[in-house]
Formats: C-alpha cells, structure tokens, sequence
C-alpha cells in the first residue's frame, strides 16, 4: 500500500515484529539494533544459539564450525531478523512455506562479505545454498546423502560466490566500501544504523 514506509519496515517472515520499534535489550552481536528493530529480545538471544528453534538450523552440519566463523553468522541472523531499513529489497515470496517475504540483493558491503568469507574459507560445508535441499529428518539440517563436506573455500571460490548463493541472492556482492553511502553494513557499532541512508539513496535512485 502507499502507507509503507519503505524506510522503516519490518518483512513479513517467520520472527519478524510488525512494524520496528525499540527493545530495552538485544542480546549482544543483535544489540546495535536495539534503539529500533524488527526482531525482539527473545529472538534476538535465540540467533545466538546452535540449533536454535528459530530455524532448527546446525551451522556445524560438516565439522564444528569455528567461532570465528560463527560470529559471521550470528550476525547475518541479526541482521535478518533485526533490520528495520531493507524495504528497497524486500520481494514477496511466490509459493510461500515460511515466510510471505524476504529481500533479495542487498548490496551488502565489501568489508562485511570479505571478512566473513575469510573467517570461514577453512570451515567446512556441503552445501552452496542453504535455504534448500537439507534432510530434516533428525530435527535439524544434516547433509543430504550425495553431498559431500568440503572447505568453504572450495564449495565458495569467492567471497562474492559465499555472499550471493549462500541465502539465494539476499546479498549482492559490491565492491562499494563502508564509507561509500552506498551499500549496506553487517556490522555497525550501536545505535548507529547507516543502513536508513542507503535504502533512502537506493530508493530515490530507483527508476
Ligand atoms: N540470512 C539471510 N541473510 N537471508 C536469509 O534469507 C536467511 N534465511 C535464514 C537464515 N538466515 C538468513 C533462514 N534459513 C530452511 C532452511 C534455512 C532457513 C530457513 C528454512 C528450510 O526449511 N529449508 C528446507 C526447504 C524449506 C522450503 O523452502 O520449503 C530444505 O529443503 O532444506
């Protein structure tokens, strides 16, 4: 409707608040969101967690995944449920499971894509996309049977290959740095949000 305000709106996912607001407390790697975010502080603890009941999602599905490799992703799930500033791309879902929306092509910061891929190149996974083709069977995601576990670096090549097919195209791989105003950060120090001016310079840029 012409009521959203694409500046400031949460997606219609699985966790997702209604609309974006502030929370007293977000659970550490979520507490830069806390002055104004989509996910509460119950979820925001919860992405914090392996196995979490968010998703049921095992990141050590291979071997156990690093730390430092998992703050990355404790980051991306913060970041997910948190963001209140991504309505330039968020899409509506066709065929919906469990979620009506999702965003797709987030230009998502040079730093934040080469940092992660570079903590996780020695990880390892068996899968390029991890939204599908998982066997539930046991509760959480194990390795279908013809994949096999290999490093990060030889299922993900490149940063950008990590960053766009991990979660089928949310992110979009820029060469665009922190400072450019014009790609969206991971990482921010609290209450400091950049990403409401990037949706506003991606939004007035459209055609
Ligand atoms: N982070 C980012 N940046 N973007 C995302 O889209 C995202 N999504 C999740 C977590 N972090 C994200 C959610 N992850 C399944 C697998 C992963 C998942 C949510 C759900 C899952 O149930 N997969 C089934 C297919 C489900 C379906 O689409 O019907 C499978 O076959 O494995």
């Amino acid at each position: 409707a012409a009521s959203i305000d694409m500046l400031n709106v949460c997606m219609d996912s699985k966790h997702h608040k209604v609309a974006p607001g502030p929370e007293g407390n977000l659970y550490q790697q979520c507490s830069p969101w806390k002055d104004n975010a989509c996910c509460t502080a119950d979820t925001s603890e919860h992405t914090h967690n392996d196995n979490s009941y968010l998703y049921n999602f095992n990141w050590s599905h291979c071997r156990v995944m690093t730390d430092a490799c998992k703050k990355h992703f404790i980051q991306d799930t913060c970041f997910y449920e948190c963001s209140p500033h991504l309505g330039p791309w968020i899409q509506t879902v066709v065929n919906p499971t469990w979620r009506r929306e999702r965003f797709v092509d987030v230009p998502l910061c040079q730093e934040d894509c080469v940092t992660w891929w570079n903590d996780c190149k020695d990880d390892f996974t068996c899968k390029e996309n991890w939204h599908k083709g998982w066997n539930w069977t046991s509760g959480h995601n194990e390795c279908p049977a013809k994949a096999e576990c290999r490093k990060f670096k030889e299922v993900f090549p490149t940063a950008q290959s990590m960053c766009e097919k991990i979660w089928s195209k949310s992110y979009k791989y820029t060469t665009y740095t922190k400072t450019s105003g014009k790609c969206i950060q991971m990482w921010f120090p609290q209450g400091q949000n950049p990403n409401r001016k990037v949706a506003e310079y991606y939004l007035n840029k459209a055609p």
